[in-house]
């Protein structure tokens, strides 16, 4: 549990002038073609950036976003197995990912509208998803570096990696 509160202190970064506001306009292809080559390609077509700036889980989406990626969703353990060895060596060790039971409360679904089950990984650590942390919702999802699942509060700001599967 302190690790949740460990993150919460993170807050050391001010993300306001890293989106762009000129590229509103530009597609995912667009905003891909510029930031493609700081991505790794950790499978075949499925890349990955880890920021090493912490926010809170909607400012990660939006950052993705924002790059013409999403936050990373596992769709196997054999995804899981190459991304958790990408991780890099932080603390706390957790990564938001793009999950979340913003939508219905106890129904985790991707941001492509699967279940977890659906979208073909669920390893959630002992006790989680939780709920509650003491009196506040997390409904937020992270993976932690044992590629086990946590719901976290969502104004958390944690460690966060995009993801973008080209065509
Ligand atoms: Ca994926
Ligand atoms: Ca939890």
């Amino acid at each position: 549990m302190w690790s949740t509160w460990k993150c919460q202190i993170l807050a050391f970064l001010c993300i306001g002038s890293v989106l762009s506001q000129s590229d509103s306009n530009l597609d995912d292809d667009d905003l891909w073609s510029k930031v493609a080559n700081s991505y790794t390609e950790l499978s075949s077509n499925d890349y990955y950036y880890a920021h090493d700036v912490a926010m809170t889980w909607e400012e990660a989406v939006e950052y993705c976003a924002a790059e013409g990626s999403h936050l990373f969703i596992l769709n196997s353990q054999q995804e899981a197995d190459v991304v958790v060895a990408f991780m890099p060596d932080v603390s706390p060790d957790y990564f938001w990912s793009g999950f979340s039971d913003l939508a219905q409360e106890g129904t985790f679904v991707t941001l492509n509208n699967q279940t977890v089950q659906e979208a073909g990984y669920v390893n959630w650590a002992n006790g989680e998803p939780s709920g509650y942390y003491e009196t506040q919702e997390e409904n937020c999802g992270a993976v932690e570096s044992t590629g086990e699942m946590y719901d976290r509060i969502c104004s958390a700001e944690c460690y966060f990696i995009c993801e973008h599967v080209t065509k």
